[in-house]
């Protein structure tokens, strides 16, 4: 899967995508991953990327002029063009059903906001899917483009290697995961669940699904509506 992101701060994603299952995802060649700075699209000689809002208000709008230049510029580094994702808390809520349905996608190229946001025509015109991560606001997209993309990512085949499979989790089967425990079995007096040291397998099995259920009750009824 390829996937460019188009940022004013290509530095800040240094690091989170260059750890553990994303760093060996991007060496075993699974996520091509490509990170592009708007600002280079800037045509004034002030490179300036945002201007003042039309019809007043505070803060500044990202040019349409320059974030359209960047995204024909990206597009055009591959042959197949990406799904164009907005990240921004006007848009769809990110689910699991989302990432999934994003993961399919051979390439996304996720453009990442700033100051009040992009000029609607960007969106109207230049966007696919306008995504939100939750409701609240944040400085910019790029920490929402990272749980994009790190979401994503867990679902390119053999990127989590052969152990797990992101069918048998949590929100695939819409229930919240099981408590988990591992050794020491004895820690302070906390107990471990009996049935877990028991090696009886469908004892296990029935207490992991009853744990599922009941904690998705108690915390997100919500997902078993
Ligand atoms: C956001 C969110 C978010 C809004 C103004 C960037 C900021 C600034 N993006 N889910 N919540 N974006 O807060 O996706 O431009």
């Amino acid at each position: 899967m390829r996937v460019d992101i188009l940022t004013l701060f290509p530095g800040a994603f240094t690091g989170p995508l260059d750890v553990s299952i994303i760093k060996r995802a991007r060496e075993d060649g699974l996520l091509d991953l490509h990170i592009t700075d708007i600002r280079e699209f800037a045509t004034d000689k002030h490179r300036s990327v945002d201007d003042y809002p039309f019809g007043g208000g505070q803060g500044m709008v990202m040019r349409v002029d320059v974030l359209d230049a960047a995204l024909q510029h990206v597009q055009a580094e591959a042959p197949e063009p990406g799904l164009v994702i907005y990240m921004s808390p006007q848009g769809e809520r990110l689910t699991d059903a989302l990432v999934r349905e994003f993961a399919a996608n051979p390439r996304l190229v996720i453009v990442c906001g700033r100051y009040e946001g992009v000029d609607e025509r960007f969106v109207e015109h230049c966007v696919d899917r306008e995504i939100s991560i939750g409701d609240y606001i944040l400085t910019g997209g790029e920490l929402p483009a990272m749980v994009l993309v790190d979401a994503v990512a867990r679902h390119i085949p053999g990127a989590l290697g052969d152990a797990a499979s992101p069918e048998e989790e949590s929100f695939a089967g819409r229930l919240l995961e099981h408590p988990q425990y591992t050794r020491p079995a004895e820690y302070r007096g906390w107990e471990v669940p009996a049935v877990l040291l028991s090696g009886h397998h469908a004892n296990i099995e029935k207490w992991k699904a009853a744990q599922r259920l009941a904690r998705t009750r108690l915390r997100r009824p919500d997902l078993l509506e």
